[in-house]
């Protein structure tokens, strides 16, 4: 089953939209595997955002990242990491469509609410950077028939 990291940023859990992003993302029909309340370290913060090491933006994402605590979750389901990236919309919330949570709750691409891994590969070095195997629940819905095909 694909798997996906999803992230509420300080932002989202600041303005108290916690509930709000897991209940659209349990409506769409996902399933939710792992979650942790935390306020990130600079080491988490600098391994996970790595890749833009040296853009102008770095430093202010790593201080938004650390600047309140974060949800960290893990969520699976067919089509997962496209199906949830849509969920929360385009990075800038301007671009973002409507319905999308960047869309109904964003203004600014430095406070976008969430992050979510954009593709399976960097779902699984995410899940595996911010979750402890021995954190993902392995379960099943009575649902799951009739929200996953197979
Ligand atoms: P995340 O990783 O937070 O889900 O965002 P995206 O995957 O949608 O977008 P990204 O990796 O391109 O950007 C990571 C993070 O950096 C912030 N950012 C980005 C910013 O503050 N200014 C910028 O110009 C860009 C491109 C927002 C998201």
């Amino acid at each position: 089953m694909e798997r996906t990291f999803v992230l509420v940023k300080p932002d989202g859990v600041q303005r108290t939209l916690v509930g709000e992003i897991i209940s659209r993302l349990e409506r769409r029909g996902l399933r939710l595997v792992a979650a942790k309340f935390m306020q990130v370290g600079r080491d988490l913060a600098e391994t996970h955002y790595a890749i833009h090491k040296g853009k102008p933006f770095y430093e202010g994402l790593i201080a938004y990242i650390l600047s309140a605590p974060v949800m960290a979750m893990v969520w699976e389901g067919p089509n997962a990491v496209a199906a949830v990236r849509q969920t929360m919309g385009s990075t800038r919330p301007t671009e973002a469509a409507p319905g999308s949570v960047r869309h109904d709750f964003g203004l600014e691409v430095g406070r976008n609410l969430t992050h979510a891994s954009d593709s399976i590969e960097n779902g699984e070095m995410e899940v595996a950077l911010w979750f402890k195997k021995e954190e993902l629940v392995d379960w099943q819905r009575d649902v799951d028939r009739w929200a996953f095909e197979n």
